[in-house]
C-alpha cells in the first residue's frame, strides 16, 4: 500500500499486482471441457429481469420432451419460483445470490451438486436479469444467449455492448407484442451486429410457440457441432 497527500487528505492505494479474474477463468475453461467431454452443450442465458427467459425454457423444455434431456441452474436475487415454475418440465435448482446481480462460478458448482447425476444433452444457466455484470462472468458455457424483448427498445444493444459482444446468439423474445410497440427487429439484430457480426438472430413468443422450434433447431446444430469436434474441444460455438 503506498500513501500520498492529496490536498488536506491522506489517500491510501490499494495495488493489486495479479489479474484476481486468473483462477475462475481457469475453473471456467476447465468445466467447459468437462461438458464438452460429456456431450451437453451449456447455455448462459442474459437478459434484463422479466424478458422471458424462464418462459422461454418452459417453452424448450416442452418442446423437447421425450427427445432431448436438459437441465436448469437458475439465478435470481431472491425466491425459488422461477424453478418451481420450470420443476414440471425438467431438474431445475434455484441459485439465490441474495443480492448479488449475476452468477459466479462458485455458485453454479454448488448448484450442480444440487442437479440429479446423469448425463443431460442441454444445460441452461439462467442468469440474473441484469445487462451489465453477467457479461463480465464465464460460467464455463458453450454458447451465451441473449435475450431482448420487444417491450424493451430496438436501441438496446448499442447501449449494453459487453452483453452483446460477448453472446453468439441474440433472441427477440415476445413477437406477439409487435404490433403494439415501437420495435423494430431488423433494427435491433443490424444494431447487434455492429457490436459483434457473428451473432446469430432467432425470434420467439413463447407465449404463442412461435419460432420455439427455430430456436430449439439452432441450439441442436449448436450441439451437433459440439459432439463432432469434441476431440478438439472448441471454445465458444
Ligand atoms: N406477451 C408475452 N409475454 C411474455 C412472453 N414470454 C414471457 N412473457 C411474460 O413476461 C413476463 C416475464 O417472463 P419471465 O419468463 O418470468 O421472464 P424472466 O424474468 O426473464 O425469466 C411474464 O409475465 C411472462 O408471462 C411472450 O412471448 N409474450
Ligand atoms: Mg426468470
Amino acid at each position: 500500500m503506498t500513501e500520498e497527500i492529496v490536498g488536506p487528505q491522506r489517500v491510501a492505494t490499494v495495488r493489486v499486482d495479479r489479474d484476481v479474474n486468473a483462477a475462475p477463468r481457469g475453473r471456467a475453461a476447465e468445466l467447459r471441457q468437462e461438458w464438452t467431454r460429456q456431450g451437453t452443450l451449456v447455455v448462459n442465458v442474459l437478459s434484463s429481469p422479466g424478458a422471458g427467459k424462464t418462459s422461454l425454457l418452459e417453452s424448450t423444455a416442452r418442446h423437447w420432451r421425450g427427445r432431448h434431456t436438459m437441465q436448469v441452474l437458475v439465478g435470481d436475487l431472491a425466491t425459488d419460483r422461477d424453478a418451481q415454475r420450470l420443476a414440471p418440465w425438467a431438474p431445475a435448482v434455484q441459485l439465490t445470490t441474495g443480492g448479488a446481480c449475476h452468477l459466479e462460478l462458485p455458485l453454479v458448482e454448488r448448484g450442480l451438486r444440487e442437479l440429479p447425476d446423469e448425463q443431460c444433452d442441454f444445460l441452461f444457466i439462467e442468469n440474473v436479469g441484469n445487462l451489465v455484470c453477467p457479461a463480465s462472468h464465464d460460467l464455463g458455457e458453450h454458447v451465451r444467449v441473449l435475450l431482448l424483448s420487444t417491450t424493451e427498445g430496438d436501441d438496446k444493444p448499442g447501449k449494453y455492448p459487453k452483453a452483446f459482444r460477448t453472446s453468439q446468439m441474440l433472441v427477440i423474445s415476445k413477437t406477439d407484442l409487435l404490433p403494439y410497440v415501437p420495435f423494430s427487429v431488423e433494427a435491433a439484430c443490424e444494431d447487434a451486429r455492429l457490436i459483434q457480426p457473428e451473432l446469430e438472430c432467432v425470434s420467439v413468443c413463447a407465449r404463442t410457440g412461435k419460432g420455439v422450434s427455430d430456436w430449439c433447431e439452432a441450439l441442436e446444430r449448436r450441439r451437433e457441432r459440439l459432439l463432432a469436434e469434441r476431440e478438439t474441444g472448441p471454445a465458444r460455438l
